[in-house]
C-alpha cells in the first residue's frame, strides 16, 4: 500500500470530546496516520462533525436554539480539542456543508435508480402532544432483544440497531407521553439482499479484527433486515424527491458518506484525487458501539454503489473512569479541554495508548495515570535522556564521542537498537499500539541499565575510552527513541531531536537506527516529562468525586444479599516475595485449605516478605482475578487502609468461612 485513506468516526456536534473519544478512536488513528507518513506513504486522514440527526435536534430544542447554532458551537470546540491533542487530520469537515448535501442526495438518487431503495408505508410512533413523528432518540423504551434501555434506533446495552417501532414501553423523550402509532411512507435500503455477500466478505477477511468480525457474523447469522433510510423531521438533508416533502435522509447514511465529502474537500483544495487513496486502502477507526454501522451498513452501501470495500475497521473498546462507566449526563467524565489545562497532550496520548490494548475495555484512574507517567516517562525515559545529554555535555564538550573497542555488552545493546524499529513497526501495522509503545520504553529501560552497569562517571576518569563508548551508544539510543516515539508523542519526539540537533523537517522511520556521526554536536537538554505531584492528583480526584455527590452516598448502602456474595476465608500466607519494581506490592500465596490463591497485596510498605510469611489472614476469596504489575491476583487480604494493619484470625482454622 502506498496510499492510505484513514478516517475517524464523526463525533456528534452536541458536546465536546472527552477522554473516551480520544482513547477509542482519535489517538490510535493519529498514531497510525503519523507512522504511515513516516514510512513515506501518502496519507489522507479525514474526519468531520456529525451535525444532523436527533441528538443535535433534541439538544437545540432543550436550549431554545437552532440546530445549526448548536452544531457550530460544538464543531469549533471539537476541532480545538482534536488540534490540542495533535490529531493530524488533513481535513475536518461538517455534515452541514452544502457540498455534503450534494454527495448524500446524489448517492440516495443513485441507489434509488439502481433499485436498491424502495418505498413502503410503515407504522411509526407519533406524539400527539408534540404533534410529530418520533424518530430515533425522540422515543425511548426497552430493547426487545435484551430488555436494556434503548433509544429509537439503537439499544444502549446490546448495541443492536433497532427500528423505533420495535421498542417496548415507548415514551416521547420531550414530553414523556406515550406515543400512538401512525402510518408514514418511508424509503428502505435492500440490506437483506447483501446478506450473503457481506458474509463472504467478513468470513474470509483476515484483516478485520476479531471484535469486528465476531459481532458482524453474529448479526448476519440473525438475519439482516432492510434498513430504513429516511425520517420524518426537519433537521437533516432533505430527501431529494418531490413526493418526499418533510422527510430527511437518515443521519447514519448521511454521516458515513461524510467520509467521502471530507476527503473530496481536501482533494478540491489541494487539486488531488481522493479516490486513489480510497482504492489503495481505506481504514476506519471507530468506537465499538458503531461496529454494526461500519461492518454491515457501510460495506453493503459500498457494494450497492460499486465501490471498493474498506481494507479494515479498527474498533476501540471502552474507557471507564475510576472504575465506573463514564457518563456525560452525570458529569462522570473528563473533558479533553479540562485535562489539557493541566497536562501536556503527549502524556495523555501516552497513558491512553499504553494503558491497555485497544481491543480491551480499560479504565482511566488518576492514580494509575500518575504512576505510569512518573515511573515510565519521568523515571525511565526522561531520566535516560537527561543523563545521556548532560553527561555528553559535561565530559565530551557536547559532542558524540568516538567509541572505543566494543565489548559483547555494547554489541548486544546496538543489536537491540537496530532491531527495535522493525519490532515496533510490526506492532503498529497490526494496530497493536500498546505493544509498540511498550517496546520503546523497554529500549529506554535497557539503556538506563546499560548506563548504570557501565558506570561512565567512574570510567571517564580511569578508562575514558570506555566512557566514550558508553556515551556514543547512549546517544544513538536517544536518537532511535526520538524517532520511534514520533507517531506516539509527536511534541516530545521533536524536543528530543532538537536537543540532539537533528532538525529534520520530516522524521523518517527508516532512519531510526542510523547512527549519529562521531563529533556531531548536541545542545543542552530541555526538561522532559516532569513528575506529577501527589497534590495535583488529589485535587483532580476531589473535583471529580464531587460530581458523584449524594448519588454515591446512596450507592454505598449494600443489601444483605450483596454482603452474602463476599466469600471471606481464613488463610495462611505460605509464600511471600516482593514484586519487582514496586516498593508497596507483595506477591503472596495464601492457603485456604482447598486451594492456594495468588494475591498481589499493597502491604510491602509495612511488611517485609519474611514478616508476613506464616501469618494467618482474612482473604476475600471470590474476587474476579485481575493483573497488578502484570501479575495475576485472585483475592484481597483485609487490612486497614492507611496504617496497613492486617486483620488477624489467630486461633481460627485455615479455610474457615467468616460470616
Ligand atoms: N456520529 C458517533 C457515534 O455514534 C457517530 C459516528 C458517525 S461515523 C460515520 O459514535
Ligand atoms: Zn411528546
Amino acid at each position: 500500500m502506498s496510499k492510505v485513506f484513514i478516517t475517524c468516526a464523526l463525533p456528534y456536534a452536541n458536546g465536546p470530546t472527552h477522554l473516551g473519544h480520544l482513547r477509542s478512536t482519535y489517538i490510535p488513528a493519529d498514531v497510525y496516520a503519523r507512522y504511515n507518513r513516516m514510512r513515506g506513504h501518502e496519507v489522507l486522514f479525514v474526519c468531520a462533525t456529525d451535525e444532523h440527526g436527533t441528538p443535535i435536534a433534541v439538544q437545540a430544542e432543550k436550549e431554545g436554539k437552532t440546530p445549526l447554532e448548536i452544531a457550530s458551537r460544538y464543531h469549533k470546540m471539537i476541532k480545538d480539542d482534536l488540534e490540542s491533542c495533535n490529531i493530524s487530520l488533513d481535513n475536518f469537515g461538517r455534515t452541514t456543508d452544502p457540498k455534503h448535501y450534494q454527495t448524500a442526495q446524489n448517492v440516495f438518487l443513485k441507489l434509488l435508480k439502481k433499485g436498491y431503495i424502495y418505498q413502503k408505508d410503515i407504522k411509526q410512533p407519533f406524539c400527539i402532544e408534540c404533534n410529530r413523528f418520533l424518530p430515533d432518540r425522540y422515543v425511548e423504551g426497552v430493547c426487545p432483544y435484551c430488555q436494556g434501555e434503548a433509544r429509537g434506533d439503537q439499544c444502549e446495552i446490546c448495541g443492536r440497531h433497532l427500528d423505533p417501532i420495535q421498542l417496548q414501553e415507548q415514551h416521547c423523550l420531550i414530553c414523556g407521553s406515550v406515543p400512538e402509532i401512525r402510518e408514514s411512507s418511508h424509503y428502505y435500503f435492500r440490506l437483506s439482499q447483501f446478506q450473503d455477500d457481506l458474509k463472504t466478505w467478513i468470513d474470509g477477511n483476515d484483516k478485520l479484527p476479531a471484535n469486528v468480525k465476531n459481532y458482524a457474523l453474529q448479526w448476519i447469522k440473525e438475519g439482516l433486515k432492510d434498513w430504513i433510510l429516511t425520517r420524518d423531521m426537519e433537521w437533516g438533508i432533505p430527501v431529494p424527491l418531490d413526493e418526499a416533502k418533510g422527510k430527511v435522509i437518515y443521519v447514519w447514511l448521511d454521516a458515513l458518506l461524510e467520509y467521502i465529502t471530507s476527503a473530496a474537500q481536501w482533494a478540491d483544495r489541494n487539486h488531488r484525487n481522493w479516490k486513489e487513496y480510497w482504492d489503495d486502502a481505506a481504514i476506519h477507526f471507530i468506537g465499538k458501539d458503531i461496529i454494526y454501522h461500519h461492518s454491515i451498513f457501510w460495506p453493503a452501501l459500498l457494494m450497492a454503489c460499486g465501490c471498493k470495500l474498506p481494507y479494515t475497521i479498527i474498533a476501540g473498546e471502552y474507557l471507564s473512569l475510576e472504575g465506573r462507566k463514564m457518563s456525560t449526563s452525570k458529569n462522570w467524565v473528563i473533558w479533553t479541554s479540562d485535562f489539557l489545562k493541566d497536562f501536556e497532550s503527549d502524556i495523555l496520548r501516552y497513558y491512553l495508548l499504553v494503558n491497555a490494548p485497544l481491543t480491551r475495555d480499560t479504565d482511566f484512574s488518576w492514580d494509575d495515570f500518575q504512576r505510569r507517567i512518573n515511573d515510565e516517562l519521568a523515571d525511565v525515559l526522561g531520566n535516560f535522556l537527561h543523563r545521556t545529554f548532560t553527561f555528553t555535555g559535561r565530559f565530551f564538550k557536547g559532542k558524540i564521542p568516538e567509541p572505543g573497542q566494543l565489548d559483547e555488552y555494547d554489541e548486544k545493546i546496538l543489536d537491540l537498537l537496530k532491531g527495535t524499529p522493525d519490532t515496533v513497526a510490526t506492532h503498529i501495522e497490526n494496530f497493536k499500539f500498546r505493544d509498540g509503545l511498550v517496546e520503546i520504553i523497554r529500549l529506554a529501560k535497557t539503556g538506563n541499565k546499560y548506563f548504570n552497569d557501565k558506570e561512565p562517571w567512574k570510567t571517564v576518569k580511569t578508562e575514558p575510552e570506555k566512557a566514550a563508548t558508553c556515551l556514543y551508544i547512549c546517544n544513538q539510543i536517544s536518537k532511535t527513541l526520538a524517532v520511534l516515539l514520533n507517531p506516539f508523542l509527536p511534541v516530545n519526539s521533536r524536543k528530543i531531536l532538537e536537543t540532539i540537533c537533528l532538525n529534520i523537517s520530516e522524521v523518517v522511520w527508516e532512519e531510526a537506527a542510523e547512527m549519529i556521526p562521531v563529533g556531531h554536536e548536541i545542545s543542552k537538554p530541555k526538561p522532559l516529562f516532569t513528575k506529577i505531584e501527589d497534590s495535583i492528583i488529589e485535587n483532580k480526584k476531589k473535583k471529580l468525586y464531587k460530581n458523584l455527590g449524594e448519588l454515591d452516598d446512596m450507592k454505598k448502602i449494600i443489601s444483605i444479599e450483596d454482603f452474602a456474595k463476599l466469600e471471606f476465608r481464613v488463610g495462611k500466607v505460605v509464600g511471600a516475595e516482593k514484586v519487582e519494581g514496586s516498593d508497596s506490592l507483595l506477591k503472596l500465596m495464601v492457603d485456604i485449605k482447598e486451594k492456594k490463591l495468588q494475591v498481589v497485596a499493597g502491604l510491602g510498605g509495612k511488611y517485609a516478605p519474611e514478616k508476613i510469611l506464616n501469618k494467618k489472614v482474612i482473604v476475600l476469596a471470590n474476587l474476579k482475578p485481575a493483573k497488578l504489575f502484570g501479575i495475576k491476583s485472585e483475592g484481597m487480604i483485609l487490612a486497614t487502609e492507611d496504617s496497613l494493619n492486617i486483620l488477624g484470625a489467630e486461633g481460627a482454622a485455615i479455610g474457615e468461612k467468616i460470616k
